[in-house]
């Protein structure tokens, strides 16, 4: 009998990935162009509010290389709230001078590998990690995993008691980056292209590069992970957006 793990989820999230056309950015007037930064971090402001009442969060990060400019990463309550700011942003001017380059779909996950206790949505550190706030750490990692089901390498065909074993070693391993990385998983299934969204905040970026080699030698990602697109970027806090913008 297969057992399907259990699982917890909180927050739907959008990681919407966009470069900025800047030959088309540049034919606009500096008056415009400023009215359309204004534009946009009023929407900001309108997140910011929604952040302050709990009801959501969202990080904004400029990306490095070649795939995207910047990420948007939004956290709300339901798949209808995602969608609305989606659309708002796409109906901004700043939207115009954009290009969406990728986007992925999930929802906060938490799995029960660890051992059963009292009732999860009841306990404040758990509600703490499926409705996150989203930390402001300088740096952002995102990339989307599969757990491998080929041959004798199936994830999905093992008994509960191994992937739990397997899970206990890749959380020891993920303990020892308490402090330096931040991760938030999300379970996409059903949602997007791959099983899981990894998205890791950290203050110092190689500790990003450190985390994910040690975890390749531990056997679940070892034997079972398979990678998508990894992105990497800087925080873009409010005041930078204007430099970010400036041309
Ligand atoms: O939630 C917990 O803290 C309990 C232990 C734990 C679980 C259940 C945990 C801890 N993770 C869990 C689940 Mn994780 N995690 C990843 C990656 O690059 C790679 O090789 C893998 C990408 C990283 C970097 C990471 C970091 N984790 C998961 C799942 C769902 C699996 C399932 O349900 O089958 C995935 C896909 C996944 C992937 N993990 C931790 C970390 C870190 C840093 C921790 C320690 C967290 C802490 O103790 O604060």
């Amino acid at each position: 009998m297969s057992e399907a793990a259990q699982t917890l989820d909180g927050w739907y999230c959008l990681h919407d990935f966009r470069t900025v056309d800047w030959a088309l950015w540049k034919t606009l007037s500096s008056e415009e162009r400023q009215t359309a930064i204004n534009e946009f971090l009023g929407l900001v402001e309108k997140w910011n509010t929604v952040q302050l009442e709990k009801n959501g969060s969202h990080a904004l990060y400029s990306i490095v290389g070649q795939k995207a400019d910047f990420m948007m990463m939004l956290l709300r309550p339901t798949l209808e709230e995602l969608n609305e700011i989606e659309n708002e942003f796409n109906k901004t001017t700043l939207a115009q001078y954009t290009v969406p380059v990728h986007s992925y779909v999930s929802i906060v996950e938490l799995s029960n590998y660890l051992p059963e206790g009292e009732d999860p949505y009841q306990n404040p550190q758990i509600l703490a990690r499926l409705y996150p706030e989203l930390p402001k750490a300088k740096h952002v990692c995102f990339y989307p995993m599969d757990k491998r089901r080929n041959g004798e390498d199936n994830w999905y065909m093992l008994p509960m008691e191994d992937r739990r074993r397997m899970m206990r070693s890749h959380g020891m391993i993920g303990r020892q980056y308490a402090g330096k990385v931040k991760q938030v998983i999300t379970g996409s299934v059903g949602f997007d292209d791959y099983e899981w969204g990894v998205t890791l905040f950290a203050d110092e970026a190689l500790q990003f590069k450190k985390l994910v080699y040690e975890m390749r030698f531990d056997e679940v990602s070892a034997r079972f992970g398979e990678f998508g697109a990894f992105y990497v970027g800087n925080l873009l806090k409010e005041d930078r957006v204007y430099s970010f913008l400036h041309v």
